[in-house]
């Protein structure tokens, strides 16, 4: 394309971003940003670093991608700019606030509503065909699951600032907002890009109930609760069980602590708003879940993705934590139908709720009555480090 000041192709283009922006807000989305793709930047060498340090854990996916991921032109060549875009999932009251509730389960904020890529890759679809019927370029569309650098993308076009919580940081809607991306053919001229505006702040840092920070701007995913709660299909080890308190899908608290949360707004997308009683789903119910169940309760949901079993486990793992003197005998008793689940992590992660919950004498006897059918190694000795 001709892109000669004066040419056509030029004014187009100057227009194209005033015009995206509105097209884009019209769909709702929060902000939008251009950039074009630089030649070379730091983001590559520091995904190098965490993947060589193992700080991914077990997403495979993210070592296996790691080529097309150092840089947007790996996944495809012809692009030479990116339109980038926010999309705001502010909560409408306190996060944290049902942390303390030990007997509900605590949701991350961005979990309370349906699934963010499918909304949120519908609106970028509808962009998309309308940006190709007016300027006929060609593009491609990103949102989350392509194996490309969402953040240092959004703040190369102006978004905001990657935090030492790791997050992008918006001025304007804190640490909600969801990112989106847009590959384009066009050479698009450049947003201001934003500085970093943590100073010698380190609230999230100190936020983290695993400290999965390894310093500021680095995070070891194996240690992050909405990794553990996500991605992770294993046992945990103790110290991960007694530090979620209640958080069965995901985690806010690095974003929650950031002092930029102050101009955040609640999200304005009705099916990114939580759900009705998605605030305070009770721990003891949701143990009681089958397949049909669970689904039907996470349909259309984010959760849906983790399955019935990791689910369980981490809602085991949650009731381990919120036995208080006064045990109550409705828990006791679906964690003990639990013992007899298919998966191996579930009947695990009961064992472990019950050691916390019952007396060395309950415990004891209804180790006698399950340890001898137990063939999976991981919950023998689950079973066997609990002995009264
Ligand atoms: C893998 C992944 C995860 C992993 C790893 C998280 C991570 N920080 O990388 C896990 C499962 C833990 C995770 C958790 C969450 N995620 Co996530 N995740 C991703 C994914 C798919 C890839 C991110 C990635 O490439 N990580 C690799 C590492 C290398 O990246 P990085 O930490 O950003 O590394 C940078 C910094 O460390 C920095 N750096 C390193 N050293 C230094 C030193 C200095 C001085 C400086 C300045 C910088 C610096 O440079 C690196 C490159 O930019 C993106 C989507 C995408 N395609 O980009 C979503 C994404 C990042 N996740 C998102 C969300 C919402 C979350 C959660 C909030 C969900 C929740 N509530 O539970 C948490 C937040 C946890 C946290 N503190 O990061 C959003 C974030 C939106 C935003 N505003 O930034 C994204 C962009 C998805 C989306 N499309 O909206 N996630
Ligand atoms: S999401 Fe939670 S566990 Fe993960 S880094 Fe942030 S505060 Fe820590
Ligand atoms: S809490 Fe402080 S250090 Fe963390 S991202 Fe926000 S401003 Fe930066």
């Amino acid at each position: 394309m001709d892109m000669r000041p004066d040419s056509p192709a030029a004014h187009k283009v100057t227009g194209f971003k005033a015009d995206i922006t509105t097209r884009a807000m019209a769909l709702g989305f929060s902000s939008v940003g251009f950039t074009n793709l630089p030649q070379e930047w730091d983001a590559a060498q520091r995904l190098k670093a965490f993947i060589g340090a193992g700080y991914h854990g077990e997403m495979k996916w993210m070592e296996e991608t790691l080529e097309r991921r150092l840089h947007p032109q790996n996944m495809w060549n012809g692009a030479k700019s990116a339109i980038v875009l926010g999309f705001n999932y502010g909560p409408d009251s306190d996060p944290l606030l049902g942390l303390s509730e030990r007997d509900l389960a605590n949701i991350s904020v961005y979990a309370r509503g349906d699934d963010y890529h499918d909304v949120i890759k519908k609106k970028l679809k509808q962009l998309a065909t309308d940006i190709v019927a007016a300027y006929g370029c060609e593009l491609k569309v990103f949102v989350d699951t392509a194996p490309l650098m969402e953040k240092p993308l959004a703040q190369l076009a102006g978004l905001g600032w990657q935090g030492k919580h790791t997050n992008l940081v918006s001025r304007e809607f804190g640490s909600w907002l969801f990112l989106g991306s847009i590959l384009t053919d066009m050479e698009l001229p450049q947003s201001l890009i934003e500085r970093d505006h943590c100073g010698s702040c380190r609230a999230c840092l100190d936020a983290c109930p695993t400290d999965a920070f390894v310093g500021p701007y680095q995070l070891d995913a194996r240690e992050c609760l909405s990794y553990l709660t996500i991605e992770f299909r294993g046992h945990w080890p103790d110290r991960f069980r007694t530090a979620m308190g209640n958080r069965v899908y995901g985690c806010d608290d690095c974003l929650a602590a950031c002092p930029w949360n102050k101009f955040a707004v609640a999200a304005s997308e009705a099916k990114l708003k939580a759900r009705e009683g998605f605030n305070a789903l009770s721990l003891v119910e949701l143990a009681q879940l089958d397949d049909a169940a669970f689904r039907a309760l996470f349909s259309k949901s984010p959760i849906k993705r983790i399955g019935l079993a990791t689910f369980l486990r981490n809602v085991h793992y949650a009731m381990g934590n919120s036995f208080d003197d006064l045990v109550d005998p409705d828990k006791i008793a679906a964690l003990t139908r639990n013992l007899s689940h298919d998966s191996p992590v579930v009947r695990g992660s009961a064992v472990w709720a019950l050691s916390r919950g019952l007396s060395a004498e309950d415990f004891g006897a209804l180790r006698s009555q399950h340890l001898p059918q137990e063939d999976d190694p991981d919950v023998w000795s689950e079973w066997s480090r609990h002995v009264a």
